[in-house]
């Protein structure tokens, strides 16, 4: 059997598929529409009763869900130590701060920034929720400039592994605000991880659906 992940457009299921794209390993991908509601639906719910996407299901037939998760669960089984340092190794600590920073600190404003209306009692005050998710989501933009004079051009020196890969898939979010100028380091990083050949055609798709949701979002058909 294969790796069946359920996600698709909007989604950050794209992180998972970068990371099976940089393994080499086939997958089947189901397509949840979220601006549709479809993860909220039963169907979805019986396999990732949070009703987030992603899921995976994994060859042996296990449900997962959880970005993080599946993406060290898959890195780790395939990659042979190339995505992710082995327990023995000395950057594994380093890695693991990396990559939970951007998973616990950063992901968390994204989220405020791009679905500002779940958080405001008033809906006058939505254009404040995100504009201080922007600044936010800068200040840790700051912090990984700091962790790349480091260590850089990757988070690991030369080595790329899986913090660079979910850094390279939120960054651009906020990278076509014009925003980067500040952050040299930052900026170089995405650059090459955006030039991955594994990775191309999924920075492709993440730009094309950036300008497919804006245009959703100016008619009012964002996701609720
Ligand atoms: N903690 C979950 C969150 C996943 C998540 O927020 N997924 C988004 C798509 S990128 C989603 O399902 N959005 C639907 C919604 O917010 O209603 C994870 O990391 O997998």
């Amino acid at each position: 059997m294969m790796y069946i992940l359920y996600g698709g457009r909007f989604t950050r299921a794209l992180i998972v598929e970068m990371v099976l794209a940089e393994c080499g390993i086939d997958y089947k991908l189901r397509e949840i529409d979220i601006v549709a509601d479809e993860h909220r639906q039963p169907a979805y719910l019986a396999i990732n009763p949070a009703g987030w996407v992603p899921s995976l299901i994994t060859p042996s037939g296990e449900v997962l869900y959880e970005t993080p998760a599946l993406s060290l669960h898959v890195a780790e089984q395939h990659s042979r130590g190339a995505l992710v340092p082995d327990f023995d190794d000395p950057d594994r600590g380093f890695f693991l701060s990396g990559l939970f920073y951007i998973h616990d600190e950063l992901e968390p404003i994204l989220k405020r920034y791009f679905y500002p209306h779940r958080y405001v009692v008033h809906e006058a005050d939505t254009d404040t929720v995100k504009s201080r998710a922007l600044d936010a989501a800068l200040g840790c933009v700051a912090v990984i400039e700091q962790r790349l004079a480091r260590r850089g051009p990757y988070h690991l020196g030369e080595r790329f592994t899986l913090v660079d890969l979910v850094f390279g898939y939120w960054l651009p979010l906020i990278e076509f605000l014009d925003v980067l100028g500040p952050y040299p380091r930052v900026q170089a990083c995405l650059d090459r991880v955006r030039a991955r050949p594994a990775l191309g055609t999924f920075f492709e798709r993440q730009a094309q659906w950036r300008d497919e949701y804006a245009q959703l979002q100016a008619r009012g058909q964002g996701v609720k």
